[in-house]
């Protein structure tokens, strides 16, 4: 049952949670405020997105390896469809993929039933935000198609170029963009509440603050972090929007406006923004690490304090994104000796989780392998981290191809390789059936190769001084000669992305044919298992009680290797 308030009128009613009225298609489907529904709306409108974000990357890059040449499915890429392109392929994977599933999808099916309850505690704010999301995805999609084409400025968006006509040149195409993202941040806003107030309040009978799965708590940290860091960018959006439309000059030096204070709006904000979608990455990491290695977390409450200080670091951090923008020097030294703290807490999470590894009872099924590329190819994006959080080093490094490979070698794992993992794991408890774990393991390995010979090379263009945002490279002879690199990468993308066209295969291939899951296919302890799946509206027939914490594997003197978080003792 749905709306809380009908709890108390509803309280002598013997029909429990099934008295609701007809469900039609647009009651179930559109206009639901079942978590889990909204939770699958959020997934879906996110993959679909996906696609549009990947095919971007795909014509810029062809563009990139090909100069000149007919993309197929595009054409040529003009200099200005080239910028289109970048921005809006970063805006979209980190805005309208990463966050929507990683957060949106994960938190709305998750958090209630890992915490045991029937929904979250706002059902019709719930789905409001995902109505809004939608519609910033709508405007979004608009922008490429109105006069002039869409928003070519980068996904972070500086003024002066943000803020004039006469630079930017899409007049249209940046006041929807600077809309959408506005919208986009309205809605996850809106969620956040949900989230928080749901796990802190609507725990099962038992439940105590340590025995939340973490994947849960890191959702919750995360969008209090998200929370409070999207103020000033909602503002700065504001803002930036009455510079292009309503010739205020907030942004504009010649008129006493200062763009640097855009950067300071965007990194006080897109610096939390990179553990937002950390976070919840990390967490699922933890849940399928535990029961594929039938282990219980190493170190879960160093792992939990480890998250809150994490993210109380990430608000300390942002001005390394600004070490070329004249600042004084004497602050670069304060960013850069705090840059380097956060990379302890993240290696000792790694850590943490190697160790919980160590001795496992290891079962190499798909989504354990996402799992382990999760720690390997992260690991990479962090120690990549260090280098630029140097001030100094990084003069050299911003803004060139090294920077590029360092958020790949975190976003990749995070965005991707996180959302497979928990995709493939929860699958079965989502749609009641198992995917094919041969098609999986060609998936993982058509996907990480690849993704590994798009992105090394790009470190090794970076160190040579191959910058960012350029349309042609081969125009520089000191960097034309690195143009089968960049045709050894385009080339792996392309393959990668068709090695992704498995997964939509097996997705909606196991839907259909699919093995039946059952309840507890992967015999896990947490509370999501203990119920049918798919589990229907309500989540429970009767709502569980927790007796312990969530990752008791192979207790000694027990039968079974695992014990479930509601079996009494
Ligand atoms: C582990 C510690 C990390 C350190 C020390 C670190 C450090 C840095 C530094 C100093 C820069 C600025 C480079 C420049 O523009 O010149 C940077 C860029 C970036 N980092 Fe990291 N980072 C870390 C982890 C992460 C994580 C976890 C993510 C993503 C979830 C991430 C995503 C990004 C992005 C997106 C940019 C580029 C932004 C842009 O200019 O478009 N980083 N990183
Ligand atoms: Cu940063």
């Amino acid at each position: 049952m749905a709306e809380t308030i009908d709890v108390g009128t509803h309280a002598g009613d013997d029909h429990g949670h099934d008295h609701h009225h007809e469900e039609t298609f647009w009651s179930k489907y559109v206009f639901s405020t079942d978590h889990k529904m909204i939770g699958m709306q959020y997934m879906f409108t996110g993959m679909f997105m996906a696609l549009i974000g990947g095919f971007f990357a795909y014509a810029f890059r062809m563009q990139l390896a090909f100069p000149g040449m007919d993309v197929p499915f595009w054409g040529i890429v003009t200099p200005a469809e080239y910028n289109a392109l970048i921005t809006n392929h970063g805006a979209i994977m980190i805005f309208w993929v990463a966050m929507p599933v990683l957060i949106a999808a994960f938190g709305n099916f998750l958090i209630p039933l890992m915490i045991g309850c029937d929904d979250m505690v706002f059902p019709k704010l719930n789905r409001l935000s995902y109505q809004i999301f939608l519609l910033s995805a709508v405007v979004l999609l608009a922008s490429f198609v109105v006069e002039n084409g869409g928003f070519g400025g980068a996904w972070t968006s500086y003024p002066p170029l943000s803020a004039k006509h006469e630079y930017s040149l899409t007049p249209l195409g940046s006041s929807l963009w600077i809309t959408a993202v506005a919208l986009e941040f309205v809605a996850f806003l809106i969620g956040g509440i949900n989230f928080v107030t749901t796990a802190m309040n609507s725990r099962a009978p038992g439940m105590k603050l340590y025995d939340i799965p973490m994947v849960v708590w890191m959702i919750v940290v995360a969008s209090i972090l998200f929370m409070a860091s999207v103020g000033p960018l909602i503002a700065g959006a504001i803002m930036l929007f009455m510079d292009q439309n309503l010739g205020t000059h907030f942004f504009d030096p010649n008129a006493g406006g200062d763009p640097i204070l855009w950067q300071h709006l965007f990194w006080f904000f897109g610096h939390p923004e990179v553990y937002v979608v950390l976070l919840p990455a990390t967490g699922i990491t933890a849940e399928v690490m535990c029961v594929f290695a039938r282990k219980k977390l190493f170190a879960y409450r160093t792992v939990l304090y480890t998250t809150f200080g994490t993210g109380v670091l990430s608000f300390t951090v942002w001005a390394h994104h600004q070490f070329i923008a004249g600042i004084d020097p004497r602050m670069a030294h304060v960013f850069t000796i705090t840059t380097l703290l956060i990379s302890i807490p993240i290696a000792e999470m790694m850590f943490v989780y190697i160790a919980t590894l160590y001795g496992g009872d290891i079962r190499l099924k798909t989504p354990m392998l996402w799992a382990l590329a999760f720690i390997a190819e992260f690991l990479i994006g962090g120690v990549t981290g260090i280098f630029l959080g140097a001030s100094g080093a990084d003069i050299y490094f911003h803004d060139t191809y090294f920077v590029l490979a360092h958020f790949h070698y975190t976003f990749f794992p995070i965005a991707i390789i996180g959302v497979y993992a928990g995709v493939t794991f929860w699958y079965p408890k989502m749609f009641g059936k198992m995917m094919n774990d041969t098609l999986g393991k060609i998936h993982f390995w058509g996907t990480i190769i690849p993704f590994n010979c798009i992105f090394i090379p790009l470190f090794v263009l970076g160190a040579a001084g191959q910058h960012r945002r350029i349309h042609d490279f081969t125009q520089y002879p000191e960097l034309a000669q690195y143009q089968d690199v960049r045709v050894f990468a385009t080339v792996s993308l392309v393959i990668m992305l068709l090695f992704q066209f498995v997964f939509i295969y097996n997705f909606f291939m196991s839907l259909r044919k699919g093995k039946d899951a059952g309840p507890n296919p992967w015999n896990s302890t947490t509370l999501e298992w203990t119920t049918e799946s798919p589990p229907g509206h309500g989540n429970w027939k009767e709502l569980p009680t927790v007796y312990r914490g969530p990752y008791e594997y192979q207790v000694p003197g027990r039968d079974k290797d695992f014990w479930p978080q509601n079996e009494p003792n």
